[in-house]
């Protein structure tokens, strides 16, 4: 690999890989993958990508075997409240997708009053210095009892009392028995960086990147907003819109008293938004999704 090249590493495979491919793409970065799937290269920029086991992403990023990376917040954090690396890696921006939150779940049958309620339980999780930061916060002594994978079955086993793991949906916990009590940490997928000075080469790559990264964060729920009005509904429609900067306004031909508005809007539009312009006199609404977008 070329000392030039930026190097970045996403999931191989799993609930990162996915978004992290589409985010490139939507970069408009096509990844090749080498012949041992371990290795990409992408066509329209220098930049290569190494494709890794999500927990090997925070080192690999820190020890400058690679320049930035996507994990999971509940990862890096965790990874920065147990290691002491010299130059750690450095979180640079959320990237929207992969939401998820690190949560105290507690058999159903608990009547759950207050997390002083742990004091002197054991609690299995992947996540022990995430979860002992929280419980010192709440001022709980308890013992965290480290599990890699299906912490979920560790109080049916009887190897703990409670449990503190990743929950998306809630269904896992349920089918185990378990209800979730408290939110240790909410976590989604963030790009993080070394901390070491690019070289100027790699650093304006970087910077095209994360231009990029912006422009397709804030085209996500951005739409482009059209309709006719009365020019007097101007200013009640535009403090309306959502999220959007001044709109353009254009006179309609033959009818003086009426204009066209154009506005990007930053903030989702919904049919309730719609019917709610409507009543203040606009007509003719037409919503477009926004491909790009570049401040
Ligand atoms: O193989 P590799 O080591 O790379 O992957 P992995 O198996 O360690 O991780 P993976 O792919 O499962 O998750 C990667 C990241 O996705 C996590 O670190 C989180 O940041 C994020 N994420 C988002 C999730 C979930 N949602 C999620 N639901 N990670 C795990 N889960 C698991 C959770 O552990 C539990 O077993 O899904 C189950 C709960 O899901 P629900 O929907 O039933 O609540
Ligand atoms: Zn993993």
């Amino acid at each position: 690999m070329s000392e030039q090249r930026l190097r970045i590493a996403i999931q191989k495979s799993g609930r990162l890989s996915d978004g992290s491919f589409d985010l490139l793409k939507s970069c408009g970065l096509s990844v090749s993958r080498g012949r041992d799937k371990l290795y990409g290269r992408v066509q329209e920029m220098p930049i290569d990508i190494l494709l890794l086991r999500d927990d090997d992403i925070p080192e690999f990023v820190a020890d400058d075997a690679c320049d930035i990376g996507i994990i999971g917040q509940n990862v890096f954090e965790e990874e920065i409240l147990n290691e002491s690396h010299e130059a750690p890696a450095e979180e640079v921006m959320k990237l929207g997708f992969a939401h998820c939150r690190l949560m105290l779940a507690a058999p159903k049958e608990w009547c759950f009053d207050g997390s002083l309620m742990l004091e002197g339980k054991r609690i299995a999780t992947s996540y022990p210095a995430l979860t002992r930061a929280w419980l010192a916060r709440q001022g709980v002594n308890a013992k965290v009892v480290m599990m890699k994978g299906s912490v979920e079955v560790a109080p049916r086993l009887k190897i703990a009392d409670a449990v503190c793991d990743i929950v998306s949906t809630g269904a896992t916990l349920d089918a185990n028995g378990l209800k979730p009590v408290a939110t240790v940490f909410e976590s989604e997928a963030v790009l993080i960086r070394n901390r070491q000075e690019f070289s100027p080469e790699k650093q304006a790559m970087f910077e095209a990147l994360l231009k990029r990264i912006k422009g397709v964060m804030t085209s996500k729920d951005a739409k482009y907003v059209m309709m006719n009005a009365p020019r007097s509904a101007v200013p009640a429609i535009t403090e309306f819109l959502p999220g959007a900067d001044s709109p353009t306004i254009l006179e309609l031909a033959g009818n003086p008293e009426k204009v066209a508005i154009h506005a990007v809007c930053r903030e989702s539009v919904f049919w309730d938004t719609l019917e709610e312009l409507k009543k203040l006199g606009a007509s003719a609404i037409l919503v477009l999704p926004i491909e790009k977008m570049m401040a």
